[in-house]
């Protein structure tokens, strides 16, 4: 006799011995509850009706999707030259990889040239240095830009580097309408959470608008934007939160479009995505099916006449802060995992991380294996064979549509506050996103999220690993020589007039800043002159407020023993000396990734320690000068973009001259196991690498304070 859901919680209940069948329910941070069976009947009504190729597009928004054409293998990567960048790319294209995508270092992404003093110690390091058209030649040097489709990955400096990329096209002979590939340009989460920012938020969103209208009108095979939540996930954020918050800031593009007056069918197919596939496997395949569906939505209420318009089409890249620095060969496995989970999820480009990725950019060597993770799936698992091959799973329909239900209502509050640009300027998504990230560390903290090799399972020794080590001096020297070479052979005159031409549309409001761009691009204006012409046409640079969010680590944590220790040990110091442990969480150079910082601000400022936060992008000397002035007890450092080596001996000697060799100076981060003895060396107090517990930390940095351990 067929058995009946009845049937079934009998025997769980017998096979439970007594408890309750719902406590296997699981609560996900999404706001989900889980059950321990799904069946037909949780099947949402639409989902039998559903197939690939058709709105809302939730199986895939091909027809035929990998059985016709396998999603693109599209390394992320670039790193020190031009020249070597170039090399790289060339070896992977021949190793397999389909598609090209640019990692820019920091100083580019923020606008510098590679000589300006406030980037020393970033030129080359997070990705290739381009500060002129001869860069950007020499990247592409042997790649046909008419057949190879290029992604970069660029947001602040947007504008000078798509010009200069539409020059180098133009003098490999390629036509901008030729061109493919796609830019990232989605400002509106570098403010939430990337912070590769330049100008202020008002004419950010006209630069995105800018390009959208070019690249609609002079180049229809090229993707206008990456609409990123990415790096939303990366900061913490839950997978209900990204993919709420990238829709929400795609309806912002498509109306800021709009005002320029373009149809939304003259650009909305060019609009793409991007997602971050963490270790959640079929929630992340479940995401990328409600992003489709709600997308489609979405653009059919925006009055889409075109199927295209309704598409949404996406890269997806596994997850960095999933991978751990300890047992690092556990990330090969991981990424393959994640791999697969962007797969079924019907992605149609994928990038799949290095297992060196706590530590290091890739070598060639983790770049081989992460590349031959997509190969393998394409040529061995028979995975492309057959579309959407979760379609019609029981548990995966009922997420798409819990996911999509979850992820509306966080739209919906968004566009309440009247879309995502108030709600960027209100600081509402970035709140949200970065009390989940606090949550998501405790949880691990606690062991109740566990990483294998870091809080479970932790071999007592490992052997550091080989990794890719940049010489920025040298990279540096080299960039200025080939600056100043440019600067000498130029048209001087013509450079200036372009500049000032350029200057003129960003002041005016009139005239599309690419287009002005790409004047001033061909007679060789460099990247941070563009940049600065702009700076003076819009009025100064972005300054963003840094803020402490409070009160989730005391939550979570209330009745820990081990927190509450910590805790009191703090308030007995602050008592006994009349005043708090006082800490300067610091963010130097122009690494933008604040994850960490604000996550050890709002823990420690839980614990009872006194907490200021640094702003984004400071020097050595004014971080300095700020311990100084707060008289603060610690500085920690927080390094996530390789900056450490140079800027912390730095500070430390800044320190030193201002009479306060005292202050106890710890870092925290990415920072490679082969650096430690450098830094302390230096005068580092602690050093907390990637998977460092909070409390430990926490600890460590109150027994400095009390005198207790000895600064080095
Ligand atoms: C594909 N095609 C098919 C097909 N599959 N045609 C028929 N049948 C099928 N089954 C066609 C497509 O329609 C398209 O043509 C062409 O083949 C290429 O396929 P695609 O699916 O569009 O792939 P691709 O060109 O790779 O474009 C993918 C994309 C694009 C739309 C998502 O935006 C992209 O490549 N994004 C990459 C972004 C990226 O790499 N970002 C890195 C961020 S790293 P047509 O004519 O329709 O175009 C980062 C980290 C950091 O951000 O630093 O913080
Ligand atoms: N080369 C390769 N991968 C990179 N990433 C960032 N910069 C580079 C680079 N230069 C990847 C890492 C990181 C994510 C944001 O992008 O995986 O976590």
């Amino acid at each position: 006799m067929t058995k009946t859901i009845r049937d079934w919680l009998d025997l769980a209940s017998k096979d439970m011995k007594g408890k309750p069948v719902e406590s296997l329910n699981v609560e996900t941070p999404e706001g989900i509850t889980l059950k321990p069976l799904y069946t037909a009947d949780d099947l949402p009504a639409e989902a039998a009706g559903e197939l690939p190729g058709f709105a809302p597009y939730t199986r895939g928004v091909r027809s035929t999707m990998y059985a016709g054409q396998p999603w693109t293998i599209r390394q992320y990567a670039g790193f020190s030259t031009a020249e070597e960048s170039n090399a790289f790319y060339r070896k992977n294209l021949l190793g397999g990889q389909k598609g090209l995508s640019v990692a820019f270092d920091l100083a580019t992404h923020r606008g510098y040239d590679s000589d300006h003093p406030r980037v020393a110690g970033d030129v080359g390091k997070a990705g290739v240095a381009i500060d002129s058209v001869e860069d950007m030649k020499i990247l592409f040097d042997g790649i046909p830009l008419g057949e190879m489709s290029v992604s970069m990955t660029m947001n602040g400096a947007i504008i000078p580097v798509l010009a200069m990329f539409i020059v180098a096209g133009e003098e490999q002979g390629v036509a901008r309408k030729d061109l493919t590939g796609t830019v990232q340009n989605d400002i509106l989460k570098e403010f939430m959470v990337r912070n590769t920012y330049i100008y202020s938020p008002e004419p950010s969103m006209r630069i995105v608008a800018d390009i959208i209208e070019f690249t609609a009108e002079e180049m229809p095979k090229f993707n206008s934007i990456s609409i990123s939540g990415y790096h939303m996930q990366e900061a913490g954020a839950t997978l209900a939160q990204e993919l709420a918050y990238t829709l929400a800031d795609g309806m912002e593009y498509v109306r800021a479009a709009q005002a320029k007056g373009l149809s939304v069918d003259a650009f909305a197919g060019r609009l793409s995505f991007f997602f971050c596939i963490g270790m959640n496997f079929f929630m992340e395949a479940a995401k990328l099916r409600a992003a489709r569906q709600l997308w489609s939505k979405i653009m059919t209420d925006f009055g889409a006449q075109s199927e295209r318009s309704k598409m949404l089409r996406t890269h997806c890249q596994t997850s960095g802060v999933s991978l751990t620095e300890q047992d690092p060969y556990n990330n090969v496995v991981r990424t393959a995992f994640e791999a697969m989970a962007a797969v079924l999820g019907g992605t149609q480009s994928l990038h799949t991380n290095s297992f060196d990725e706590a530590i290091a950019l890739p070598t060639e060597f983790s770049a081989r294996i992460a590349r031959n993770t997509q190969l393998i799936l394409q040529h061995e698992t028979g995975i492309t064979k057959v579309v959407d091959p979760l379609g019609g799973s029981y548990y995966v329909e009922a997420l798409t549509r819990d996911l999509a239900d979850q992820a509306w209502e966080l739209i919906r509050e968004v566009e309440a506050l009247g879309g995502m640009t108030k709600a960027v300027e209100q600081g509402l998504p970035k709140m949200r996103i970065e009390e989940a990230a606090a949550r998501r560390q405790a949880r691990i903290d606690r062991g109740e999220d566990v990483i294998v090799g870091v809080n479970r399972f932790r071999l007592e020794d490992e052997a550091p690993i080989d990794i890719l080590n940049i010489d920025t001096d040298k990279v540096r020297a080299g960039q200025i020589a080939r600056l100043k070479k440019m600067r000498d052979s130029r048209d001087a005159g013509a450079c200036k007039a372009a500049l000032k031409a350029l200057e003129a549309v960003a002041a005016s409001g009139k005239g599309n800043l690419l287009a002005a761009a790409v004047e001033a691009a061909r007679v060789r204006a460099s990247l941070g002159e563009i940049s600065d012409a702009m700076e003076r046409g819009f009025g100064g640079r972005h300054h963003a407020l840094t803020k402490v969010i409070s009160g989730v680590y005391n939550e979570i944590y209330r009745d820990d023993p081990e927190y509450r220790v910590i805790h009191d040990k703090i308030a007995a110091y602050a008592a006994e000396h009349g005043k708090q442990p006082h800490v300067l969480v610091a963010k130097m150079g122009q690494d933008g990734h604040d994850r960490g910082a604000k996550v050890i601000a709002t823990a420690f400022a839980d614990l009872g320690f006194k907490v200021d936060l640094t702003d984004m992008f400071e020097t050595p000397q004014e971080v300095a000068d700020r311990a100084v002035a707060l008289k603060v007890d610690v500085v920690g450092v927080s390094s996530l973009a390789a900056g450490h080596n140079r800027l912390v001996p730095q500070l430390i000697g800044c320190l030193k001259d201002a009479g306060r060799a005292d202050i106890t100076v710890v870092v925290g981060g990415v920072i490679p196991e082969q650096d430690y003895n450098f830094l302390r060396e230096a005068g580092v107090a602690e050093i907390f690498g990637p998977g460092s517990n909070v409390l430990d930390a926490a600890n460590a940095v109150l027994a400095h304070v009390a005198g207790l351990k000895r600064n080095v």
